[in-house]
């Protein structure tokens, strides 16, 4: 397979989900650039801008809501140099210290917010975070004794996902329904889940059922927390822009046969939504772990855009 076919390839995994979760498509965007990139053969740098934007466009339209996409393509395609050679290079090591940068991120998420876990606590997680799986694993390894009640989230049931890692661990897991979680909330001690997006004002992108939880927990006075790195805060919230839900296909909820039965049914699959700021007590993030309102100082202080930037 040439690079071009290679960089579809991901944009068409992406889109499908074969690759998903916030982190996961955002270090393989970073990966699809870099090999792009090396095997590009280009005559001039104007020649080079195009198919770099190019390039950026396919993998960015794959999926609109989690931010870590469009993050990881912007810092992997910045480059300031106008010799071809010499923009391939800063690519190349833009992408590696990206995702050199993300791997390390997880690691000082599961430390920190491992911090927030105590011996016997019971936790509670929705969809598949690998940065919420950081903070429970890391708990594990430190010797707490704890487990985990995970909602299977309908409608591609990554919760499974969830549940087969945490096994794989060793770590007593429970999978309940959707529908079941504010039932079994009463049990939990703390609820971590991760996050496809941060706002400006602190509130959270994530899958679908994220905010009835919050909302679940924030009613039994149990602990909310979302791991995030630092690079799913979405500066473009700070220009006024809403971060786009995306709607995926009524297929994934219901099959083509019970669809052809009820072919006046109206389907709706909204993949996530929005948790105000309100419900979230902190959010781990690979630079400490900060409340809602600190979202402004992590899009200025470590994605680097500011207000003052806005024409
Ligand atoms: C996945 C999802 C995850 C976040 C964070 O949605 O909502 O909670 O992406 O994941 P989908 P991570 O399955 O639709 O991609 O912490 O692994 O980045």
């Amino acid at each position: 397979m040439d690079h071009l076919s290679q960089l579809k390839d991901t944009a068409d995994k992406i889109t499908s989900m074969e690759i998903r979760g916030a982190g996961r498509i955002a270090k393989a965007a970073a990966l699809a650039l870099r090999d792009y990139v090396e095997s590009l053969e280009v005559g001039s740098i104007g020649e080079f801008n195009r198919h770099i934007e190019n390039a950026a466009k396919l993998l960015v339209d794959t999926r609109p809501t989690a931010v870590s996409l469009p993050n990881a393509i912007r810092l992997t395609t910045q480059y300031t140099s106008s010799d071809v050679y010499e923009a391939k290079e800063e690519i190349i090591n833009n992408a590696e210290r990206f995702i050199r940068q993300a791997n390390d991120a997880l690691r000082k998420i599961g430390e920190i917010g491992a911090r927030r876990i105590s011996d016997g606590d019971v936790i509670m997680t929705h969809c598949n975070s690998n940065a919420a799986l950081f903070v429970i694993t890391t708990a594990f390894e430190q010797g707490k004794d704890i487990s985990v009640i995970a909602t299977e989230t309908r409608p591609r049931r990554q919760g499974l996902l969830t549940s087969k890692h945490l096994l794989d661990y060793g770590i007593p897991t429970t999978l309940i329904v959707d529908s079941a979680m504010r039932y079994c909330m009463k049990k939990v001690d703390t609820v971590i889940v991760g996050a496809d997006a941060i706002a400006v004002n602190g509130a959270l992108v994530n899958k679908i059922g994220t905010s009835q939880l919050a909302l679940a927990a924030h009613e039994a006075r149990t602990n909310f927390l979302t791991a995030a790195e630092t690079y799913k805060f979405s500066p473009n919230t700070i220009h006024g822009e809403f971060i786009e839900i995306e709607q995926r296909s009524i297929d994934e909820v219901l099959d083509r046969e019970t669809l052809a039965d009820l072919p006046e049914l109206n389907v709706l699959n909204p993949a996530f939504d929005i948790t105000p700021p309100k419900y979230i007590d902190l959010i781990i993030t690979d630079v400490g772990a900060v409340p809602p309102g600190m979202a402004y100082t992590i899009i200025k202080d470590h994605l680097g855009w500011e207000v003052s930037e806005i024409v």
